[in-house]
């Protein structure tokens, strides 16, 4: 390794020359940045080979996470981060005159997913190996990532994202550990000598090529894998494929069928598609995952007996779950296993994240779609079906509306969530509420089957990524309290809270905090010509636009401080920078409106002498992970404000915290952790609570119109919104006002509305009195480590995986 800059230096050197054939002063960033990346993927190549070979001869258990999204960003910082690099990296690099940012600067980013639930995958991926554990991730490697969002007249334009278009640095073809996966086609069955054999004919085969990435752990020399799968045609040499007896364009339909299984991420998030293509890519990724596993563990063991007692596999949610009846057909149709010694094995092998408990998100494929598609599959979820409404019969007799509820296939779909459930054994939620609300209502009826299956494991966020990478200075400020320990254990960071009281310190923290506002504010003018005041409060709501998560209740606050204001232009509040970037799925249609009344606020504000002394709007473009990684160490208040009950985790959440901000939230997913946390005087909590949510939702009551008739002020801005004195067309946010008033208000934030602006008031108060901010923000900081990734994936591998970690 490189830990000298002399070293490093010449190490450097020697790879440009042997990458580009010129000298480093002849290169472009672009070329100086593959070598760098070059260098730092050799050495990591070299701790990869070692680690898999510990792994091998060791004989240990190890676990397979499988996500259809990852939300990598960019890794080369990390990379040199967790190898020690970083510091002799940046000192040769400034020697040659060259800049490390310019560099990282260069790198293309991995933004394979849509929000929270790819970013946790990665989050995981760097727990997992910087615990030592022996943990790898599964996925596809589309070709394109999350559409790159443009803000075109206030709306969201959607642009492809060609992330591979110059090349991946970081990952590793393995044509050689290709597998097919089957298609369509159909079953012919065959008894020979009593035993059943299925053939599968007529199928389509896709060759999965594997793309593996090296993930490596900080400090600590293990190098894990995420391996990424790629469609391709079948070698034109074989006699799969369409090939002997197809003319040409039948053969150029199968390549184009084929490539478009890796093609696209579908931009998701909590709204379920039923789109054939995403099932295909679910299957897909499951298969050739499952059959490299099972290859490798049959050439080390010979048999599958045991697999359960080496290997777990983990699904994220429930769009990995075809991996249950794919590893049925593996030990059936080419084990010769019984049904009953395969099922022991499946079931002791797959356990199983909820991710969401919004109706619309949960996965169901109509029963004809699946059976087309995977006709081997389908007989195989036929009988677990089967099986499993026989054992609920015999528990239940005659309840049929409950055995209708928790079987696998009812009303013409195969309900993912129930083969989820049934096929795995540990559920678990992500954080505690959400974990007793599927117990008690959205999984009931499986709870009260099997109440020891259902767990919780409260979602993490890894603090290399989101402390020490983005936000440096606050880091070494940190360091130099308490010590370099929280580095690896960040439940050290605990140890700030004695320096709360500490004037200079928080001081210094302050002073940090600025510098970042400034990085932020230079973001903002670079990328939009905008100028924000550095020194005003920064309030951020930045995530996936969503009607639940209720960006649409900030605006409202926004609109009725600027009412507030043009009544009284001497109001006395600090002036407050409303900063919001997330993206919106492109069918959906109201969060795309929510975007647009976002720009036409920040119109109107912008617009208006007496308000833009006092607030500014702004709506960042094109929100993925880098640009978490600017905006977060920014803020000075975090919007986690979703409908109580909503939102299962929230991660956006402990990021903020990490980075020192103060949480204005609902009592929702991880808020209520995060608030008994860091104490209720650090937290400002408004809002109604998880019962009361569900308490209308079951027995009614909710009457929004007379919230509104009720609340003079409430009543002014949502009339506002159709008045004709917002900057845009005059009908242009009226499905949002009949939503609110005619729809009576599906997310209740008519209801939460007087509390918010409360909550808002009591914000604006705490700023006034530095010290105190100061000191809630430290505390802030100093009780993060709780919800450090590490812990969570230390509770993972204990409470459910059983796996140990691997030290050499
Ligand atoms: C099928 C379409 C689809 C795609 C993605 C439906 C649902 C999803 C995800 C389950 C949505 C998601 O990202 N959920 C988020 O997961 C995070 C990590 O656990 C949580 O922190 C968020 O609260 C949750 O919304």
């Amino acid at each position: 390794m490189f830990q000298s800059k002399a070293h490093f230096t010449k190490a450097y050197l020697e790879k440009f020359q042997s990458l580009h054939g010129k000298g480093v002063e002849e290169g472009s960033n672009r070329d100086r940045y593959e070598a760098l990346a070059g260098l730092v993927r050799d050495v990591i190549a070299r701790l990869w080979a070692r680690t898999n070979r510990e792994y091998m001869e060791r004989d240990v258990k190890q676990v397979y996470y499988f996500s259809i999204e990852y939300l990598q960003g960019r890794i080369l910082l990390s990379n040199l981060m967790n190898t020690d690099m970083l510091q002799a990296c940046r000192d040769g690099l400034g020697d040659l005159g060259i800049n490390l940012e310019d560099l990282t600067d260069q790198e293309p980013e991995a933004g394979l997913g849509s929000g929270g639930l790819g970013r946790l995958a990665s989050c995981f991926m760097d727990s997992m190996a910087s615990l030592n554990i022996p943990g790898h991730g599964c996925g596809i490697r589309y070709r394109y990532g999350m559409f790159k969002q443009k803000i075109v007249d206030g709306y969201q334009a959607e642009l492809p994202d060609p992330w591979l278009k110059d090349g991946n640095v970081w990952e590793f073809r393995r044509p050689d550990k290709a597998v097919t996966v089957r298609f369509g086609g159909h079953i012919r069955e065959e008894d020979v000598g009593g035993i059943r054999l299925f053939h599968h004919e007529g199928y389509q085969p896709v060759l999965a090529v594997p793309y593996d990435m090296p993930v490596a752990g900080y400090h600590n020399n293990t190098v894990n894998t995420l391996r990424l799968w790629s469609a391709e045609v079948m070698p034109i040499d074989t006699d799969e494929g369409p090939y002997s007896n197809s003319d040409y364009i039948q053969v150029m339909e199968y390549r184009r069928s084929v490539e478009s299984i890796s093609e696209i991420l579908y931009p998701d998030d909590s709204r379920y598609e039923g789109r054939v293509l995403r099932l295909k890519q679910q299957y897909f990724m499951a298969s050739a995952g499952l059959q490299s596993i099972v290859r490798r563990y049959k050439k080390r063991h010979g048999t599958l007996v045991d697999f359960h007692e080496k290997i777990a596999l983990h699904i994220n949610d429930t769009h990995p779950v075809v991996l249950v009846p794919e590893l049925m057909r593996i030990l059936i149709d080419e084990e010769g296993m019984t049904w009953d010694d395969a099922w022991l094995i499946t079931t002791n092998t797959v356990s199983y994240t909820n991710h969401t408990v919004m109706p619309e998100a949960f996965e169901k494929w109509p029963i004809d779609v699946f059976k087309e598609l995977l006709p081997r599959i389908h007989m195989i979820v036929y009988e677990i079906n089967e099986r499993w409404c026989h054992e609920l019969w015999n528990r239940y007799p005659g309840e049929w509306d409950r055995i209708r509820e928790m079987s696998i296939i009812a009303d013409g779909f195969v309900h993912m969530a129930n083969l989820a459930v049934v096929g795995s054994y540990s559920v678990n939620g992500v954080a505690k509420i959400h974990t007793e609300i599927l117990k008690k209502s959205v999984l009931k009826r499986f709870y009260e089957y099997s109440p020891s299956k259902f767990n919780n494991k409260t979602n993490g966020i890894t603090h290399r990524r989101w402390l020490m990478k983005a936000n440096p200075d606050l880091s070494s400020l940190i360091s130099e309290a308490i010590g370099k320990s929280w580095m690896a254990h960040a439940t050290d960071l605990l140890r700030l809270k004695s320096c709360a009281a500490d004037p200079v310190f928080a001081e210094k923290v302050a002073l940090v905090k600025l510098t970042n506002k400034e990085r932020l504010a230079d973001y903002i003018k670079k990328t939009m010509g905008q100028t924000i005041n550095p020194h005003s409060i920064f309030d951020c709501q930045v995530k996936r636009i969503h009607n639940y998560k209720r960006q649409v209740l900030n605006v409202l606050h926004i609109m009725d401080l600027a009412n507030r204001l043009r009544e009284n232009p001497a109001l006395d509040i600090t002036p407050r920078t409303f900063i919001f970037a997330g993206k919106a799925a492109p069918g959906y249609y109201a969060a795309k409106r929510t975007i647009k009344l976002i720009n036409t606020v920040a119109e109107m504000v912008d617009a208006d002498p007496v308000l833009r002394e006092k607030i500014k709007v702004v709506f960042l473009e094109n929100y993925r992970v880098s640009l978490a990684e600017i905006i977060v160490p920014a803020a000075d208040v975090s919007e986690q404000i979703s409908t109580a009950s909503k939102e299962a985790s929230g991660t956006g959440n402990m990021k903020f915290m990490m980075n020192g901000a103060v949480t204005i939230g609902t009592h929702d997913g991880a808020n209520i952790e995060i608030r008994s946390e860091v104490g209720t005087e650090n937290f400002v909590a408004f809002g109604l609570t998880p019962d009361e949510v569900m308490d209308f939702h079951k027995r009614g009551g909710y009457n929004a119109r007379a919230v509104y008739e009720a609340n003079p002020r409430l009543k002014l801005v949502v009339d506002q919104l159709v008045s004709g004195e917002l900057p845009a067309g005059r009908d242009e946010f009226l499905g949002l006002y009949d939503g609110l008033l005619q729809h009576n208000d599906e997310f209740f934030l008519l209801e939460d509305f007087g509390d918010y602006a409360i909550a808002q008031e009591q914000i604006d108060r705490l700023y006034k009195d530095k010290a105190r901010w100061r000191q809630m923000c430290i505390h802030n900081i100093a009780h993060s480590g709780e919800f450090s990734s590490d812990n969570t994936i230390w509770e993972y591998a204990v409470g459910i995986w059983q796996v140990k970690p691997v030290i050499f």
